[in-house]
């Protein structure tokens, strides 16, 4: 006879026994008074308790309990399996159906709950609520995503970041649906498929993931000149950040604010985070793939775990038509910003996340933005992305997530009330009631109804010709690259400048990488030479030619990474090598310096269970030496007895801890013993390496990368 194993959780799966099944212990009648069913599902009478009475019971989806969630029904002891088996058969199916389609774009992402605050009303210029109402906090749900790999992938390759943020306002749900970058590739959202198309991995052979270092990427950058501007933007570091805590986010379109009378102001959106910018550098980003493919959402979860917060200020862009009229660009072109000197950047609230999201696919999965959810008091602007936009997410959500009733779903659903006429269609969640689904109606004097406060579209002329048209006013690719790379630190050119030879050297067909190098000739003749040095070339190729010759813009020093830095130990990590007979007294005083600074302080040690200090006591370690590189902290420390030095030193793990660290500009702390390792790898110290007996003059040095060890430690273009 076939055995069947005791419905005990504690029985490992698969187990074959015959011990008696317990049997299950009388249940006290659950009260039901008030309960509603979903307080009862899963628990409650005799059936839906397991045999100890302490869990709910197993249930198919009809919620029939389940005596045997290890064993298929078979004819016999090695028959086939019966088709009559409707648990196994709902479960499997269940199971064949877990995934959803993923995102086309932006698949790979991390969210988390907050709250937006006003503390700035902009009363003046709109009527929506989250603008005017000083001190409310308004929930939000807020996202962050790559764009070009697929939901598993990487979280560091060079890519933009998608910044989405869902505001739950007492007027509706508004998406601000941003980018870490305030440009965009592409002028026209005709050219959008085409763009993403280049991006991904090639269609013939399936690589590469998640990168654009490859040929049909440039080759259509490289006949799209109006991605130039945008081109500049993720050449730098911009793109391979430290952390999301650390990126800026930028709505990039102008969008309208309307008062009770309806005129328009526009408006741009800014999110500036107030930990600052913070990016690693390429070997790091690279490497760091390899170390922790899920390094930010990892971060993120720790930080907020961990009750560090991370916050952002929302500060906006206010202009007239008549300001617009004045700027030498045209505002709705979205291949250009407009300089925070030339607007200056008002802020008007902050954003704190402060939740993790409890279930990642009911949540971060399932979550749909669509910059057309927009509230009473703001309108779009005629930017013809943007206008593409309106149609493609609110489409893309209905492939994606199956049924226009996805509004449905908790985390999209409103937190105000909503009513409409609207009914029926697949996975329907409510349960209208009564006759009328129509409006007008004279039966129900409960329906919805329209009110004066609803939306309303700004009412603005629009005259011309009809027609497939490119704006006039767009025409100038180049002075804003220009003006963008000539508002750059001396390192961070060089990063861009290597960032493009290393792009283009992984682009196998050579009229390609020549015919960027002549797009970079309008932007700057020393970025061109310095890129085709990189790449081999003995002659720079000829420019093509420019709809409008570029023109010299006054440099924005807001524009830089470096200049939006921090010099701060908040929010970031600082790991220390141990091992066995490391100095207790110089760990203590190296922690108590770092976590006053508001930096996590991580022990890493060759064993996981830690090591013994001089002290005597066990040091447990956060990490093993073999998977927890110095990659993943932002400044380390060395601290080794001798003899655990020597041991080291022929140890590749150790010993690229300590060159990685070097290598990627960190500040590194060492007592004797580090510096033996310091001394085998064969670096020579610098400001930024320094004494772990001195924890504090550590802590100063920590607050930044050792930028003037770069050119010691790799050759930029
Ligand atoms: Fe998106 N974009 N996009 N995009 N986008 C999507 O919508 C699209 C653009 C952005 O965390 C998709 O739900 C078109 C600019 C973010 O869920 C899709 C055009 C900006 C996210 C789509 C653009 C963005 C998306 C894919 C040009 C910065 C992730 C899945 C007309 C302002 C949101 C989805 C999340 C996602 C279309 C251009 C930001 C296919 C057609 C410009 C942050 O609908």
């Amino acid at each position: 006879m076939p055995t069947k194993p005791p419905a005990s959780t504690r029985k490992p799966a698969n187990a074959k026994g015959s011990q008696p099944r317990a049997k299950p212990a009388p249940a006290k009648a659950p009260s039901r008074g008030g309960k509603t069913a979903q307080e009862h599902r899963g628990a409650g009478d005799e059936l839906h308790q397991n045999a100890s009475g302490r869990h709910p019971a197993l249930t198919t989806n009809q919620g029939v309990p389940l005596s045997d969630n290890q064993n298929s029904l078979r004819s016999a002891e090695h028959g086939p399996t019966l088709l009559e088996d409707f648990i196994l058969r709902e479960k499997i199916t269940h199971f064949d159906h877990e995934r959803i389609p993923e995102r086309i774009v932006h698949a790979r992402g991390s969210a988390a709950h907050g709250y937006f605050e006003l503390n700035r009303s902009l009363k003046k210029y709109t009527t929506a609520k989250i603008l005017t109402d000083v001190g409310e906090r308004t929930p939000v749900f807020v996202r962050f995503s790559t764009v070009a790999g697929g939901a598993g992938s990487i979280d560091t390759p060079r890519d933009v970041r998608g910044f989405a943020v869902k505001f739950y306002t007492q007027q509706g749900n508004w998406d601000l649906v941003g980018n870490n970058v305030p440009v965009f590739f592409i002028q026209d959202a005709m050219k959008f498929p085409d763009v993403v198309h280049s991006v991904k991995m090639e269609p013939d052979r399936g690589f590469p993931q998640a990168a654009s270092a490859h040929d049909t990427f440039w080759d259509f950058i490289s006949l799209t000149p109006e991605s130039m501007h945008m081109i500049m933007w993720v050449m730098s570091d911009r793109t391979i950040p430290r952390s999301l805590r650390m990126i800026e986010g930028f709505g990039v379109h102008s969008f309208r604010l309307l008062d009770a009378r309806g005129a328009s102001t526009f408006v741009k959106f800014h999110w500036r985070p107030k930990l600052g910018l913070q990016s690693t550098v390429w070997d790091e980003a690279v490497k760091l793939a390899g170390a922790d493919p899920d390094y930010h959402r990892r971060d993120l979860y720790e930080a907020i775990q961990a009750g560090d917060f991370p916050e952002w200020e929302l500060a906006v862009q206010l202009f007239t038509q008549e300001q617009a009229d004045a700027l030498p660009f045209d505002h709705l072109d979205p291949t250009k910003l407009i300089p925070e000197e030339t607007i200056p950047l008002t802020v008007i609230g902050r954003m704190v996340l402060d939740r993790w999201p409890d279930n990642f696919f009911a949540e971060t999965e399932q979550v749909a933005f669509c910059p057309s959810h927009i509230v009473p008091g703001i309108d779009f602007s005629n930017d013809p992305l943007l206008q593409g936009r309106l149609f493609s997410y609110l489409d893309t959500q209905l492939s994606r997530l199956g049924s226009p009733n996805f509004h449905q779903l908790p985390i999209n659903a409103p937190k105000c009330p909503f009513a409409n006429l609207q009914r029926d269609g697949h996975m329907q969640m409510q349960v209208p009631k009564g006759r009328v689904n129509y409006e007008p109606s004279s039966l129900d004097p409960a329906s919805p109804r329209e009110t004066p406060l609803g939306f309303r579209s700004a009412a603005v002329r629009e005259e011309g010709t009809k027609g497939r048209i490119r704006a006039e006013s767009f025409a100038d690719h180049y002075s804003q690259a220009r003006m963008f790379y000539r508002s750059q630190t001396a390192p961070e050119q060089a990063h861009l400048a290597s960032a493009l030879v290393f792009e283009l050297s992984k682009v196998q067909t050579a009229h390609v990488r020549e015919a960027i190098v002549g797009h970079l000739r309008h932007i700057d003749g020393d970025l061109a030479q310095r890129v085709a040095d990189g790449l081999g070339l003995t002659l720079l190729p000829p420019a093509p030619p420019a709809a409008i010759e570029p023109i010299d813009l006054p440099p924005s020093p807001m524009l830089q990474l470096i200049g939006k830095m921090k010099d701060t130990l908040a929010g970031r990590c600082v790991g220390v090598l141990i091992d066995e007979g490391s100095d207790a007294g110089i760990l203590k005083a190296l922690r108590k310096a770092v976590e006053a600074a508001g930096a996590q302080f991580k022990i890493v040690a060759p064993k996981v269970g830690g090591a013994k200090l001089s002290d005597g006591r066990i040091q447990a370690a956060d990490g093993q030496l073999a998977g927890t590189p110095s990659l993943v902290f932002d400044a380390v420390a060395i601290v080794l007895s001798d003899a655990a030095a020597k041991r080291l030193t022929s140890e590749a793990a150790a010993v690229d801890f300590v060159r990685d660290a070097y290598g990627h500009l960190k500040t590194i702390a060492l007592d004797a013993g580090g510096q033996r390792l310091l001394d085998a790898v064969g670096l020579d110290a610098d400001e930024g390496v320094v004494s772990a007996t001195k924890p504090d003059a550590f802590v100063e040095q920590a607050k930044t990368r050792q930028w003037n060890r770069e050119p010691t430690v790799r050759t930029l273009a």
